[in-house]
């Protein structure tokens, strides 16, 4: 069996609608949305609304790690143009859906921390699904699909308590492939080596692989990783690559 599988879009139409050709099943672990590109100041919600001077002062401040200074600078603008955040970004938000959705092939989808659950169900289409914190069986193999992220300083949309992303490893039970938007805990696996940075990967997820040995786990998230795999006993770890920078899927056969 074939999997085809995508994450972190960002808003990358280009090749996403043939990202789906020539497999069994379609997988799609989320980050659709462009908020903020540190590598691509132009484009993004927040460069749309404030332009790219304005973007790049934003993407310094939090690359210094100057969150609350990033936060204020942030308040600034919006006062500035005397609109509400959310009412500008939402609508901006599903625009992009919009976009994304019109080619998004059929198949199984997961959120990313950068999504807005809530704004999905509206652009889905026929032979879309959404999972998370549940398992579909194709062919006889159990799927398992993790949304979301964990809390971080960044206040990504979608970035959940610990305990409640650690009730949904748990409800998933055995299964042989996990799909999730964040990588377990490990170092290699977290690290960026372009941001420079770690990200928050799942210490229950590593219990989980520890013990329950999936043969696979795909996951996105980490846009350049030390390491896009490697191995808990039986397990492999695989992250499925940077989509809006690749504009192909990571393809998977299992046997
Ligand atoms: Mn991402």
């Amino acid at each position: 069996m074939r999997l085809n599988v995508v994450s972190d879009v960002h808003h990358s139409v280009a090749g996403l609608a043939e990202a789906g050709a020539d497999c069994d099943v379609f997988i799609c672990l989320g980050d659709l949305v462009l908020f903020l590109d540190y590598d691509d100041p132009q484009h993004g919600i927040f460069a749309d609304i404030f332009g790219e001077g304005n973007t790049r002062r934003y993407i310094e401040l939090r690359r210094r790690l100057q969150f609350d200074e990033a936060r204020r600078f942030g308040r600034e603008l919006w006062e500035a143009i005397g609109a509400d955040p959310w009412t500008e970004i939402s609508q901006k938000v599903e625009q992009q859906y919009a976009d994304l959705f019109a080619v998004m092939p059929p198949g199984l989808l997961t959120y990313g921390n950068v999504d807005v659950p809530a704004l999905w169900q509206q652009f889905l289409r026929p032979g879309h699904r959404v999972l998370d914190g549940d398992v579909a069986t194709v062919a006889g193999l159990r799927i398992g699909f993790l949304g979301g992220g964990l809390q971080t300083p960044m206040r990504t949309p979608f970035e959940i308590p610990d305990e409640e992303y650690a009730a949904k490893v748990e409800a998933l039970g055995e299964v042989d492939v996990v799909c999730s938007h964040i990588p377990p805990a490990v170092g290699d696996s977290v690290f960026d080596v372009v941001a420079q940075r770690l990200e928050r990967g799942s210490r229950r997820l590593r219990e989980y692989i520890e013990d329950v040995q999936p043969r696979y786990v795909l996951h996105g998230h980490v846009h350049q990783p030390l390491a896009d795999r490697v191995t808990i006993g039986r397990t492999q770890v695989l992250n499925v690559g940077h989509f809006r920078a690749r504009r192909r899927p990571f393809v998977l056969d299992i046997d």
